[in-house]
């Protein structure tokens, strides 16, 4: 008996009968747990080291080829009616989805050792934090667990007190493709994921847990838990705002979480709250705070340099988790957009040859605690979050969307998050750089249907009159050839600040009838190598490509039925009516 809570005691039990372990270890979470099993998937190759003079206590591990992303066409929302999975989700009936992966797990965990890990969403002490439990054969995922939340001991303390958790049950399974499954059970608070060992697939408190799950019970309880990144971002004058940024994957979350501001803004300092999740719950004066739900970022390395993100740069120098990245002949981590170095061998241990594709895998990612951040937030650990001023939605669109525009309303926002669309990128298996809609960039993460997830978001209106204002960007705009019109990365912060000042009612801005754009000269370039040509597309609109797009956000909505909010369609009626 490792726990007095005995509906714990009782699952851990079912599962190892189930999965025929040949031993069971509960997960304290201690450092000497942590090298235990560093040592330990040294000694067997799960894990290599990289040059320790450079990059300190930093490890690589190879996945398997064919389990380098999310799957979302393997992921499952499993409710007893269909519809509340909505078309966002794939479904399957609850009894049909245990049998099928229970046959899986049937026997999975002989010959291994079965990881028992309690872990704490948020903070260990926040009123805002859950808990959950994952039961796991993959030292991997502990050693990941461990670097991203507060997991071992303590946690375990406040499940016993708390007596409810997340049940989550990985095992890496054999890796065939064919036998992977991720299942989500809103109603039992569980999740059951074979087959992958990979990220948001494996690491059931990131996606799973924090948003599939979490989203579920957050509309039941009056709160919401987003794919979102928090940020504070201090004026010279010390002025505080904190922002929450929803950006589907590999569009930028982490890089704006941890932005160095340019030199022509001096003074300006950034504090990163989190960079992948928040939670977002209503005060007793009616003001939206976050929590980061994460203690650690599971984040994209290629791109990664001094000059585009010199924090996450820093961050990664030691106490690193990298997966799938290259390796020097030196032996330190290689990955496309890093200036020095070269690779000798690939992400797949091959002798590096460009004719094999990038040295790096496109979604190689680097596991740190938030700890290492330059720019870590004491407010992380803070029990009520912080205070936000502003809620920004974006995508990844070459076209169409303006470099920033604000809601007229919160309704007006809601439709703005519901309409976010985003080029696909390497974070989940299948086709890369196809336009697709995205909502809230919550289209992979929902754990139920959009129509009711809208409904939920419009209902925040009539419970406070101090919410924040919503708004919209997008820093991939390209030119003809294919470039970037925005430089982005630090210089993004020019753009927060006139989110900011719309916030202070301190700057005017054009009235559009898809929201509020800023006059080109409110946007400070000083330094900038940017025509003003360039500063005017990016701050204009284009009515004719824009009425396409509000039809086509219409059939998109319509594809909901009935559990479209007549007021979400209210609002696109409006604005397609304005730009007629
Ligand atoms: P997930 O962890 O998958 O949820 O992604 P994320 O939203 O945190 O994305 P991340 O910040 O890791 O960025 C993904 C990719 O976009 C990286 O290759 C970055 O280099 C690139 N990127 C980030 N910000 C910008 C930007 O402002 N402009 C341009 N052009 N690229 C950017
Ligand atoms: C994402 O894909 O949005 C990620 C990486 O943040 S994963 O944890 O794999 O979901
Ligand atoms: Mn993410």
């Amino acid at each position: 008996m490792m726990t007095q809570l005995s509906a714990l005691q009782s699952w851990v039990d079912q599962v190892a009968k189930l999965t025929q372990p040949d031993a069971v270890r509960w997960c304290t979470g201690t450092d000497a747990e942590y090298q235990e099993l560093i040592e330990s998937m040294l000694a067997d190759g799960t894990l290599t080291t990289l040059n320790q003079a450079q990059y300190p206590n930093c490890y690589l591990h190879r996945s398997d080829p064919s389990d380098v992303a999310r799957v979302e066409h393997l992921t499952f929302i499993c409710t007893a009616d269909e519809t509340d999975a909505g078309p966002n989700n794939n479904w399957m009936d609850p009894d049909a989805a245990h049998a099928k992966i229970d046959a899986l797990f049937d026997g999975c965990m002989q010959g291994r050792t079965m990881y028992v890990i309690p872990y704490c969403m948020g903070p260990i002490d926040s009123p805002y934090a859950r808990c959950g439990v994952e039961i796991t054969d993959s030292p991997y995922v502990v050693i990941n667990m461990k670097l991203m939340t507060r997991m071992g001991e303590k946690a375990l303390q406040r499940i016993e007190n708390d007596k409810t958790f997340v049940k989550g049950l990985h095992s890496t399974g054999d890796l065939d493709p064919e036998r992977r499954l991720i299942m989500h059970f809103p109603a039992e608070l569980s999740i059951k994921s074979i087959g992958s060992g990979y990220g948001g697939n494996a690491l059931l408190g990131k996606k799973c847990h924090a948003l599939r799950i979490a989203s579920h019970q957050a509309r039941q309880e009056g709160w919401l838990a987003e794919h979102m990144l928090i940020v504070g971002l201090e004026s010279p004058e010390g002025a505080i705002h904190y922002i929450a940024c929803a950006f589907p994957s590999a569009c930028g979350k982490t890089n704006l979480a941890m932005l160095i501001p340019p030199k022509s803004l001096p003074g300006w300092k950034i504090w990163t709250l989190g960079d992948d999740i928040a939670w977002l719950h209503l005060d007793d004066d009616g003001r939206l705070r976050a929590i980061n739900p994460e203690s650690g970022y599971f984040g994209v390395v290629p791109g990664t340099n001094e000059a585009t993100n010199k924090n996450a740069y820093d961050m990664i120098r030691h106490d690193t988790i990298f997966t799938n990245v290259a390796v020097t002949k030196d032996g330190e981590p290689w990955w496309e957009g890093k200036k020095n170095g070269e690779p000798a061998t690939d992400w797949q241990g091959r002798d590096f040859d460009a004719a094999n594709g990038k040295a790096a895998h496109p979604n190689s990612r680097f596991t740190v605690a938030a700890t290492n951040n330059p720019s870590y937030s004491a407010l992380a650990d803070a029990p009520q979050g912080v205070p936000i001023a502003a809620i920004v939605f974006g995508g990844r669109r070459k076209e169409l969307a303006p470099l920033v525009y604000e809601a007229k309303s919160w309704a007006h926002g809601v439709l703005v998050g519901a309409s976010v669309a985003s080029e696909t990128t390497a974070a989940n298996a299948g086709e890369v750089g196809v336009v697709r809609r995205d909502p809230m960039a919550m289209k992979p993460f929902c754990g139920y249907n959009f129509g009711d997830y809208w409904a939920h978001w419009l209902s925040f209106a009539a419970r406070s009159d101090k919410l924040p204002k919503i708004f919209h960007v997008n820093w991939f705009r390209q030119n003809a050839a294919g470039e970037f019109l925005w430089p982005g990365f630090g210089e993004n912060l020019r753009v927060l600040r006139w989110i900011i000042d719309r916030c202070e009612n301190r700057v005017a801005a054009n009235e559009t009838p898809i929201g509020f754009l800023p006059n080109p000269a409110d946007i400070d370039t000083t330094d900038l190598d940017i025509s003003a040509a360039t500063m005017q597309a990016l701050t204009s609109i284009d009515r004719a490509q824009w009425r396409a797009e509000m039809e086509s956000v219409g059939e998109y909505l319509e594809s909901y039925g009935d559990r479209l909010p007549d007021a979400l369609r209210e609002q696109q009626r409006n604005i397609l009516a304005a730009l007629r």
